[in-house]
């Protein structure tokens, strides 16, 4: 962090340079945002050195890539995590302010890279940051989607989408390499000869790669995130343009461009939409081709592959890489079917991100048929191959094969992804302790029967670098100057902050760090809402995407709760509160909008009303992302992680929480049981039905209307709402959900969980009363966050699963 005159003269060199001759711009008439794209190209050059030196590091070394293969990598926005990798944020500070250029405005001027949905997609980010960090030679495979998730806008209280143009100023990050373009293949037919197979008449679509460059932090190794964007393979339709019919000649090339369109913004349910087959199918099939090419560049023993290639199925969304994968081998390598198998389960290992039946990729036999011809037959091969295995070793077990069986024959015949995933993997992960431990006993548990030996568990991580350093700078210096600042690669090293928990100087540094985060994240409210938060309340916050199975609404009828003790008794000692709400809903996802809907309106209604004061406000940040999130998490006191127990497969807000200060209020779910080990029992409210005990409500016939009838506190909130207290005019707004409360069964146990979870807030606020022993678990939190690093879960996934030993760069 030290600054250098030579690096700032230098900087301040290629910065004017690069907006004079690159972006076309004198200083003096240059924007911020000329600014933003000049000094990150001069960063990108830095990088460029790295990655040159990373190449030279391999060169020679037969060194075993990882290919992650990720239908979303949610990044966020590149400029400060390139200043940090660097260690560059003094110096380039420094130029810009010797240049005249304000250098505090510029990162907020960067579009966020939001090609994910949510904790799937940002796992994928945080674990290219920690591959390269440590080293391991390797690949991230996904879209460029022209669009990401869409911006969200609250118009009236109620979700609007808008679409997300990140690439209308560029992408100074990306390096196009048009030389890198694979033809994909779509629909045709199979025609058989003898031995050989040919896959004919089909419609191409090319696929070219864009470049990223993924550095490591403290290390000059770096890796690459290659995208792929589809191109139709004749620029226009000849014939047609000919005929003078240019919007025809130019309709096909749209038709073909638009695979990589747009990111699907649903990760509530698998919908089966032959266009996102088709998304699938072209960037397993172009990563494919591109790194088997890169083998066969060096290599000429097919057999070598699993020595020198792992490929990750980040979910079943790559699954078609397996397919395509054996096409590659039998039809363009002449293996026989029963050399190229094994070879594919050596290579391929799966992760497994969700129980939940409705986000379980199947497709219709029939289309697929339609699109993927070859890969269907395929398919058909390595499930007669698997079925007659299980025969052998099992008897005739029929009613076992059907359920095995990767082609699903109740009513309509679908493939079945994850079977086709656990079948072709030599390892299967789940994300947390528990989320393993159900898949193997409840989607899996005939797979984990026949192959015990490749179920395994790799506990979620967050990077470090962004989640600490680059979103708290008031924590890390203060962490810095008590444990120094290694822990950005060694979060381990957190632990050292356990004495200090008992330290009244730290302490009090540590509250006021937390209190500056809470003035900023109540400057971005005033400044884009309108709306004056108290920084000395509790800030309560849930942020994630909007599901009923993550219970905001749960979160929502303990607010009206506290709105109803308010109002009975406005002269008691309250301690004030801020709960604060972020997060998308799938764009057809009803009760997700209807629950967006609820929170704004009770959000007006108790912050309008006078009786209330400063004891209680809501808000609903809207657009959720990276960046906001940045933002949000530091802020934080109460972090909200209340799922039905057995949902959440693992969380990684509720890491980035903790890590930054917030106590957890929450269920035993996902990676929350791993938390509470880490940090101390007494160091986390945890309430509600455990995952058995959710078993158990289920199975005696659960009753939500009996709990209603006999909670007097919870029957008034559904009253009032079911009455129209928060939808003045228009009282049927929210029958729906209370519907859904009592009538149409409480599917996810919010009723269940409803006394003992306002019992728990009632401790929260106990404890908040008191701020030296709530900034004591605070910092004891903090402390016990090492083992969450997203370094610790690569280093498991390279020794467990890959096999791989990181590279010395
Ligand atoms: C979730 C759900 C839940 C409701 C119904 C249907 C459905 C469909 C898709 C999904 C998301 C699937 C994949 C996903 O994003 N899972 C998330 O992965 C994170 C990283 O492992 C993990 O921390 C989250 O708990 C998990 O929801």
């Amino acid at each position: 962090m030290n600054t250098n005159p030579d690096h700032i003269a230098n900087l301040k060199r290629s910065i004017t340079d690069k907006l004079l001759y690159t972006v076309g711009k004198q200083p003096a008439t240059a924007q911020p945002k000329d600014w933003l794209q000049a000094t990150a190209l001069a960063v990108r050059d830095r990088l460029v050195d790295r990655a040159l030196a990373t190449e030279q590091a391999a060169q020679g070394t037969q060194v075993k890539n990882v290919y992650y293969l990720s239908i979303e990598f949610l990044i966020g926005r590149a400029y400060t995590n390139a200043l940090l990798a660097l260690d560059i944020q003094n110096d380039v500070a420094q130029a810009l302010t010797e240049l005249g250029v304000d250098s505090a405005a510029l990162p907020d001027l960067e579009h966020d890279a939001a090609l994910g949905n949510g904790g799937l997609g940002r796992l994928a980010a945080c674990f290219l940051d920690s591959m390269a960090t440590l080293g391991i030679a390797g690949y991230g495979y996904g879209i460029r989607y022209d669009y990401g998730m869409f911006r969200q806008q609250i118009v009236d209280g109620r979700q609007v989408e808008a679409p997300d143009y990140w690439l209308a100023d560029g992408n100074p990050w990306e390096f196009p390499r048009p030389d890198i373009a694979y033809r994909v293949r779509f629909g045709g037919r199979v025609e058989q000869t003898h031995a050989r197979t040919d896959w004919i008449e089909t419609q191409d679509v090319m696929a070219t790669a864009y470049d990223m460059i993924i550095p490591g932090y403290a290390t000059q190794a770096t890796n690459t995130l290659r995208l792929w964007s589809a191109k139709a393979t004749d620029p226009l339709d000849l014939p047609a343009f000919n005929g003078g019919d240019y919007v025809a000649a130019a309709a096909s090339k749209n038709l073909a461009e638009n695979i990589t369109r747009v990111l699907y913004p649903d990760d509530s349910s698998s919908a089966g939409r032959e266009l996102r087959l088709r998304q699938e199918y072209f960037f397993c099939s172009a990563s494919l081709q591109d790194l088997v090419g890169r083998f066969f560049a060096t290599h000429s023993d097919v057999e070598q592959l699993p020595a020198h290639v792992a490929i990750h199925l980040n979910d079943t969304h790559p699954v078609l890489a397996i397919p395509e994968l054996m096409r590659i081998l039998i039809d363009e390598h002449h293996l026989p079917f029963a050399q190229a198998w094994p070879i594919t389960q050596q290579v391929f290992s799966y992760t497994n991100h969700t129980l939940m039946q409705e986000a379980l990729e199947t497709w219709p036999v029939g289309m697929f048929d339609a699109v993927l011809p070859r890969h269907l037959q395929i398919i058909y091969d390595i499930n007669t191959a698997f079925i007659t295995d299980i025969g052998n070793r099992f008897g005739p077990d029929f009613d076992l094969m059907r359920r095995v069986s990767i082609i699903d024959e109740n009513g309509g015949r679908r493939v079945r992804m994850a079977y086709l995933a656990v079948v072709a993997s030599h390892k299967i992960n789940g994300v947390s302790a528990l989320h393993s431990d159900l898949m193997t006993k409840s989607i899996f548990a005939d797979f984990f029967k026949v192959f015990p030996d490749r179920f395994t568990n790799m506990t979620n991580g967050i990077t470090p670098r962004r989640w600490l350093a680059q979103a708290n700078p008031s924590l890390s210096s203060l962490i810095d100057a008590r444990i120094g600042a290694t822990w950005r690669s060694h979060l381990d090293q957190l632990a050292r902050l356990k004495p200090l928990a008992d330290d009244h100087a730290f302490a009090e540094a540590f509250r006021a760090a937390k209190l500056v985060n809470k003035q900023r994240l109540a400057d971005w409210v005033q400044a884009n809402m309108g709306l004056t938060l108290n920084p000395q309340s509790l800030f309560d916050v849930q942020v994630k995407r909007i599901h009923e199975y993550k219970r905001q609404l749960l979160n929502v009828l303990h607010v009206i709760t506290r709105y109803n003790r308010i109002l009975a008794n406005p002269e008691a000692d309250w301690v004030p509160r801020t709960v604060v709400f972020a997060g998308k809903a799938a764009s057809a996802y009803h009760m997700a909008k209807q629950i967006i809907h609820l929170i704004n309106d009770v959000a007006s209604t108790i912050n309008n009303d006078v009786r209330v004061g400063d004891r209680l406000k809501v808000v609903f940040l809207p657009n959720y992302n990276v960046s906001l999130a940045e933002i949000i998490m530091p802020a934080a006191d109460l972090s909200e992680q209340i799922s039905t127990a057995g949902t959440e497969a693992s969380g990684t807000g509720n890491m980035k929480l903790a890590l930054n200060g917030a106590l957890t209020i929450g269920t035993l779910d996902g990676a929350n049981v791993e938390m509470r080990e880490s940090v101390g029992a007494e160091n986390i409210f945890i309430f509600g039905n455990t995952t058995g005990e959710v078993a158990a409500v289920r199975a005696a016939g659960y009753q939500p209307r009996a709990i209603y009838e006999e909670t007097a506190e919870l029957k008034a909130v559904l009253d009032t709402l079911r009455a129209g207290a928060f939808s003045p005019g228009d009282a049927a707004r929210y029958h729906g959900i209370c519907d859904a409360l009592l009538d149409w069964g409480d599917h996810y146990l919010l009723l269940a969980d409803y006394v003992s979870y306002v019992a728990m807030q009632d401790q929260v606020d106990a404890l908040y009363r008191q701020p030296d022993a709530w900034t004591r678990k605070a910092i004891l939190n903090v402390a016990g966050m090492g083992v969450f690093s997203s370094d610790r879960t690569i280093a498991e996934y390279a020794s467990a699963i890959w096999q791989v030993t990181p590279l010395k760069v």
